[in-house]
């Protein structure tokens, strides 16, 4: 007999949604196509020879515990490194026990969720945002609240109107989930002011910040803001990075910065999902940290990716029609567009496809759906010749829709 698979998952299971930018990563394998979409490091980036070395020291220096199990928290030299990192670049005050490892930010995500949302509770979130957050949060039941964001960052006002709205019906989120630094999918910086208040507004309606810092080094121009975490006396901020962007992110590593409270019980959930992360890979990164390559990688990364966003806003201002607006980001990976009203980026997506240029559509961001006039493309990837033909395809396939919309609308009904 076969097994009808479907009575036997759990409804948790019934509830897994695939990501739209996994699906999409696929493209990338198409010969020919240009791909804005999957946010990936551009490999020209990666340290190979640096990578090859950092792994000779460790084999020699710590053979047995680098291919060993170890403990969950993370390998104690890398979390020394972190915490010292951390106070260095951030200014988080931290220490070795204040750290953990785990396996890419995106673990960090999902134990969140684990450990903090029931089913039917609520948590709030910057709309547009992370999809792979979302799909994380998503899994356990919860509801979500969309905040919008705008040039400062979340819509603190908004933010303030939504959660006194939801305590009316005796709804108190969990916490409120942000990419403070160059977001995915915007680009958009919060700017400091809006971290503070949005650390007191959290104070006040007792909440808990989740601050996604992936893409917070990659600053090409301006000042770096310090994290919503360096100004947390009293551990209401869960900061998670990762080396996904700043190294490459085959080590499936990333880190948390959080009270004993919280990463004792991230501690428990991660020895029933991995027993503990990649050690190799964290030997490997250590020795990495501790060789001082990360600064001259960081430097080499913000080079590139700098080229790359002035290349790409430079063929968007020669290429683009009119009424198509977009986000100049100071930093990070990912501009965003929106387009006129008329167009609804998934079904151009089809004609985009047939040109062989792939974007993230605007909708995939928002947890409520909507906003089906924006597009997220990729800049850090592709390299500049690449950019300047992807964008002429692009500027082609929206001008083309844009002719098709006037020509099916007038006269109205074809007449
Ligand atoms: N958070 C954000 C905002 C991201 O953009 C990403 C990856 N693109 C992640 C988390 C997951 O990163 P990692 O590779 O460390 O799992
Ligand atoms: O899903 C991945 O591979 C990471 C990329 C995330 C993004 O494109 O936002």
């Amino acid at each position: 007999m076969v097994v009808n698979i479907e009575r036997l998952f759990s409804k948790r299971a019934g509830r897994l949604r695939s990501s739209e930018i996994r699906e999409l990563l696929k493209l990338t394998q198409i010969p020919g196509m240009i791909s804005f979409a999957g946010g990936l490091p551009n490999p020209k980036a990666f340290p190979i020879h640096i990578i090859r070395e950092c792994i000779d020291t460790t084999l020699k220096n710590n053979p047995n515990d680098a291919l060993q199990y170890g403990t969950t928290e993370g390998v104690t030299q890398l979390r020394c490194a972190l915490a010292k990192r951390m106070k260095k670049v951030k200014d988080i005050n931290c220490e070795l026990h204040d750290v953990i490892v785990t396996s890419g930010a995106q673990q960090a995500l999902s134990l969140v969720a684990l450990c903090f949302l029931d089913p039917g509770d609520t948590y709030l979130t910057s709309a547009p945002a992370y999809l792979g957050a979302v799909q994380a949060f998503h899994a356990y039941e919860a509801n979500c609240e969309s905040i919008p964001i705008n040039s400062e960052g979340i819509d603190t006002d908004s933010l303030r109107r939504n959660i006194e709205r939801l305590r009316r019906t005796g709804v108190h989120p969990k916490f409120l989930y942000c990419v403070p630094n160059f977001q995915n999918p915007s680009g958009e910086t919060m700017s400091l002011h809006h971290r503070k208040e949005l650390l007191d507004i959290a104070s006040e309606y007792d909440f808990l910040i989740i601050e996604d810092d992936p893409y917070g080094e990659l600053v090409f121009e301006g000042e770096p803001i310090p994290p919503i975490k360096s100004f947390d006396k009293r551990g209401r901020v869960i900061y998670i990075s990762t080396f996904s962007k700043i190294l490459a992110p085959g080590f499936r590593l990333g880190w948390v910065v959080a009270s004993k409270e919280i990463l004792d019980k991230f501690i428990l959930a991660k020895q029933a999902t991995d027993l503990c992360t990649n050690t190799f890979s964290q030997y490997i990164a250590y020795e990495y940290i501790n060789g001082g390559f990360l600064d001259k990688q960081v430097k080499k990364i913000k080079a590139l990716y700098k080229k790359n966003r002035d290349v790409m806003i430079e063929e968007l201002d020669k290429n683009f029609p009119e009424g198509v607006t977009w986000t100049i980001p100071k930093g990070g990976m990912f501009i965003w567009l929106t387009l006129p009203k008329t167009i609804d980026t998934r079904l151009m997506f089809k004609k985009a496809m047939a040109k062989k240029i792939a974007y993230v559509i605007g909708e995939a961001f928002y947890p409520e759906g909507g906003n089906y006039n924006s597009m997220r493309l990729n800049f850090s990837y592709s390299d500049e010749k690449t950019i300047r033909e992807g964008v002429r395809r692009l500027a082609e396939v929206i001008k083309e829709e844009l002719n098709g919309f006037q020509r099916e609308s007038y006269p109205p009904n074809g007449v």
